[in-house]
Order: C-alpha cells, then structure tokens, then sequence
C-alpha cells in the first residue's frame, strides 16, 4: 500500500485527492468535467491506482484551472510516492493502442523534469472537454512531479482514442516506473546513488 493524500485549494479550484499507487484501479473521480473524468478514470484503471479525486473549480470561466490544478496535484502525489518508496524500478513506459489510436510514453521518476509532447487532435473538443488541455494537464502533472515525460502519437484519427490512450498510457508508465524493484534490495536504480 502507498496510499498519498492531498488537498490543494486556491481561488480558482479545490482538489482533493487520494491516491493508492498499490491498488486495483477503484475509482471515484468528479472533475464537473465529464470527458475529464473519463480519462482520469482509465488513467487509474490501467495503473491499478484506487483514486479518489473530487474537484470544485471555476468551470464558469473554462475547463483549464481544473486540469492544470488536477495535473499539479497528481504531479505533487506521484514526487511523495517516489520519494517514500525506495527501490523504484524508476523507468516506465508503454505504447498503447485503442482502435485507431496508438500512443507511445515514457517516463523516468529520475527527479529532472523534462518534457516532450507530440499529441495531435484533429478537433478542439470532446464534450466540454479542451483536447488542448490533455497537453496542458501533461506538462502540469510533469512539472508538479519531477518527471522526465516523452510522448508521441504514433497512429490515430478518432480524438476520443488518442485522448484516452494517452491516458491509458501514463498510468501503465507510472505504474511500471513507480513499482518496487526487489533485485534493488533496498538501494536506488541511479549510479549516483540517490534520485
Ligand atoms: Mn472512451
């Protein structure tokens, strides 16, 4: 069990989430934003992460403080994870098909952010959902967590694949990265000996 708790309030939303990075992909998830949900949800799910996650945001204004505050907070859980946990595989990484979408990601919880995203939709949205956002959301979460994230869309023309599969694939990278490695014995996966 690895269980993180988090809330973060500021005046445009307030996040509260608690995240068990050694679940079974239970979930609660209500962003007021449906599509949002939705990828949160198969973020979760393929990550076995039980994720309990409950959002009040200024969604008269946009969708955007609630993903990029969603992606801090996920981001700020998944540093703590890394730091509690000692003999973490470290890398992560998965390509993910869904019908006609296939996405590529990988990550490294080495501790150095960096960032590279190559995810094009076709449309803007999906429901009330900004298929910009899901960039947004990525960069937040990366910048919050300290991870060295790459993507790439390999294939896709239905937005809806491309958005989920992205997601898909960043809880089966972070679940692979964020896994004990026992051949580690209580030691850190870096030549310098700690991340
Ligand atoms: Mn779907």
């Amino acid at each position: 069990m690895l269980e993180i708790e988090r809330r973060r309030t500021t005046n445009e939303t307030d996040v509260t989430v608690k995240i068990d990075f050694d679940g079974s992909g239970e979930t609660s998830v209500e962003t007021g934003i449906p599509f949002f949900d939705h990828l949160l949800c198969s973020f979760a799910r393929h990550g076995r992460f039980d994720l309990d996650l409950q959002v009040n945001g200024d969604l008269e204004i946009d969708d955007h403080h609630v993903v990029e505050d969603v992606g801090i907070v996920l981001g700020d859980v998944v540093h703590e994870a890394q730091r509690e946990r000692v003999s973490i595989e470290r890398f992560g990484s998965a390509i993910v098909p869904m019908d006609d979408a296939l996405i590529m990601m990988a990550i490294d919880l080495g501790g150095r952010t960096y960032v590279d995203i190559k995810i094009e939709f076709k449309k803007e949205h999906v429901g009330s959902f900004v298929l910009d956002n899901v960039k947004h959301f990525l960069r937040s979460l990366a910048d919050a967590g300290c991870l060295n994230l790459h993507t790439r869309k390999l294939a896709g023309e239905d937005d809806h694949h491309v958005a989920e599969a992205t997601f898909k694939a960043l809880g089966i990278s972070l679940a692979r990265a964020i896994q004990k490695d026992p051949a580690l014995a209580g030691s850190t996966p870096s030549t310098k000996g700690n991340i």
